[in-house]
């Protein structure tokens, strides 16, 4: 047998390879089959792992202590819930519940958690990361009742709400000499922060505060308030018109979440914020200039194909309409999109469309009637009109579309298009995005490039720019891992050039992953961080998009594991 993770080969007994044959848990591999995958899939670490919960104590389960419970606890949180869920009622992962784990058996579960499955299941025990005795606890924890984490509602979000600037008492223009268009919000993920840095000096000109494990940046409609939330759910309201932008409020709305919006329409312009969580399964609509939260909408409910119930469906990626006065939620685990009617707070409108499981990201095309939205689990990017608030159309791509908020660019034989990489295989899909001019071409994929590998998490363009930039961050080879493939949009046949830029940070040590393209304002230059580990130097490389040679890197100690870049004009726009 071949580890994953060590790539080395072991020998196992007839009777274990008997029962690893028969494993049934099956797993999307390119979720979750390597150390890289795994460790995107954990996040390191759901926030979860500290939070006291409700157990019930099942008699037929095996004996644990309550010493051991806590330990087997920590271990899920920080290993196996990002895949099998909280309640451990299956999402990437398959379902761990008591009815399956009990029939299954100790030797079984043992066997399956020390050396994974074919399908997708990390070899815990033969790489390393658990030795035998925690192999056995996990087994016997994953017989238990699963313990549930508290609910959290609006009493809670409200002792967390903190105003720490009223807004009578904020600044009534821009106080400060920064270009505001052209700042970029970097997330320092395992720092906890953001830095703000001005695009245009390159000088990073606030290093603040925010949620751990920070993971997005979004903003609100006038430009003038960033949004940033954390793994943790904290959500920091920046005000950039102050003289120094800072935190002028602050709330944490759930235990676990990743994304969060502001309301776009015309007349909602700032009026609200949206904050989705991972736990509990829910989001809540905010005032956009305080986070008073106003209004949690539910998302516990029905699967969209076996119409099934399930008790955790997180959600993922928000968008706001630009046409109507709604956001587009994805609720991840059931594959529904829930357009959120936010007119009338008191009587909410909610329609859930149906698209595929699991969605995650996804962004707008050039015209931003249409959600590009990728179900990961069904290898699909499911396309949501707006406007008419319904699913347009169900397009089959590549292996685990992984878009980001995908790309927008006009191909010379097929018109517009909307492009999506994947973390499961090394194609780029591009989907016709023009139903009006080029209806035969619209919501099928008219090209599919050959890019450096699998595992790409993002790819960006801009209106202004003939290139497609594609970063390919969780690919096991360092080489691609630490590069990006570059491709001219007006000869897309000519293949991509590979840029390294992990080489041209400077940066000796470290795994150096590549990730997030993102552009400036003018969109004549394009940033990539160098990820390292939190301990090793970091870096963001800025690459000038006409020529496609180093501008800049900007390298400071202050800068730990950046990640996500938000140019404000870019992502006030939704332009990419
Ligand atoms: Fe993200 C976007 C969830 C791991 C960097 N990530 C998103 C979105 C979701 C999501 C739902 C879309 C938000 C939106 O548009 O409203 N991310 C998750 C996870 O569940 C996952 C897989 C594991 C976890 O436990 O967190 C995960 N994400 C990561 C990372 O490890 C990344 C690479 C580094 C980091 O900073 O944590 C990462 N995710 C990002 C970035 C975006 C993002 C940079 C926004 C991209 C954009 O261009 O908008």
């Amino acid at each position: 047998m071949i580890s994953r993770k060590t790539g080395v080969r072991t020998l196992v007994s007839l009777p274990v390879l008997a029962l690893l044959t028969q494993l049934a848990f099956a797993e999307t591999p390119a979720e979750h089959g390597s150390g890289t995958m795994r460790d995107y899939q954990a996040g390191g670490g759901s926030p979860l792992a500290a939070v006291p919960m409700h157990q019930d104590i099942n008699p037929k389960a095996p004996k644990m202590t309550e010493a051991e419970f806590e330990k087997a606890k920590r271990i899920y949180f920080e290993r196996c819930a990002g895949c099998h869920g909280v309640l451990r009622k299956g999402a990437t992962g398959k379902p761990l519940t008591p009815d399956i784990t009990l029939d299954k058996g100790m030797d079984y579960l043992k066997v399956f958690i020390k050396y994974g499955s074919a399908g997708g299941m990390p070899n815990w025990g033969t790489s390393g990361v658990l030795n035998d005795a925690e192999v056995d606890l996990m087994a016997r924890y994953v017989q238990q009742t699963p313990p549930a984490p508290p609910e959290y509602g609006l009493k809670d979000m409200e002792a967390s709400w903190k105003v720490i600037v009223p807004v009578d008492k904020r600044p009534t223009k821009k106080m400060n000499n920064l270009n505001l268009e052209n700042l970029f919000s970097v997330t320092l993920r395992d720092a906890g922060e953001i830095a703000l840095i001005d695009g245009d000096t390159k000088k990073i000109v606030s290093i603040l505060n925010t949620g751990y494990a920070v993971h997005i940046s979004r903003m609100s409609a006038s430009g003038r308030y960033l949004f940033v939330i954390g793994r943790d759910a904290k959500i920091n309201l920046i005000d950039l018109w102050m003289e120094k932008p800072d935190t002028v409020a602050e709330i944490k709305v759930g235990m676990e979440a990743r994304s969060v919006e502001s309301s776009k329409a015309k007349g909602y312009e700032d009026k609200y914020a949206i904050a989705g969580t991972y736990w509990p399964p829910q989001a809540v609509i905010m005032d956009g200039d305080t986070l008073k939260p106003r209004k949690i909408v539910p998302t516990r409910g029905m699967t969209v194909d076996s119409q099934e119930y399930h008790p955790e469906p997180r959600v993922a990626a928000i968008v706001a309409s630009h046409y109507n006065p709604e956001f587009f939620l994805n609720v991840k685990e059931t594959g529904m999109v829930y357009s959120v009617d936010y007119r009338d707070l008191k009587n909410l409108r909610i329609k859930m469309i149906e698209a595929a499981p699991f969605l995650h990201d996804g962004g707008f095309e050039s015209s931003h009637r249409y959600f590009m939205d990728a179900a990961n689990a069904s290898n699909k990017i499911a396309v949501i009109d707006t406007k008419e608030g319904k699913l347009e159309k169900l397009v089959e791509v590549g292996k685990t579309p992984h878009p980001g908020r995908g790309a927008n660019f006009v191909d010379p034989q097929f018109g517009p298009v909307w492009a999506t990489g994947h973390l499961g295989d090394e194609t780029i899909s591009l989907i016709g995005t023009d139903p009006k001019k080029h209806p035969d071409n619209a919501w099928k994929v008219v090209r599919t490039l050959k890019g450096l590998g699998g595992g790409s998490l993002f790819l960006k363009t801009h209106p202004k720019s003939k290139n497609l930039w594609v970063d390919t961050t969780l690919n096991p080879e360092a080489n691609i891992s630490q590069s990006v493939a570059v491709y001219d949009v007006n000869n897309l046949d000519k293949g991509y050039e590979l840029i390294p830029i992990g080489e041209w940070s400077g940066i000796k040590e470290g795994p150096k992953r590549v990730v997030q393209p993102e552009y400036n304002k003018a969109g004549d230059e394009v940033w990539f961080s160098v990820w390292n580990g939190k301990d090793q130097e970091s870096a963001i490389v800025v690459v000038d998009d006409k020529t496609r040679k180093l501008k800049a890197v900007i390298r400071d100690k202050r800068l730990v594991t950046p990640t996500g870049k938000f140019n404000v004009f870019n992502t006030q726009h939704d332009v990419y």
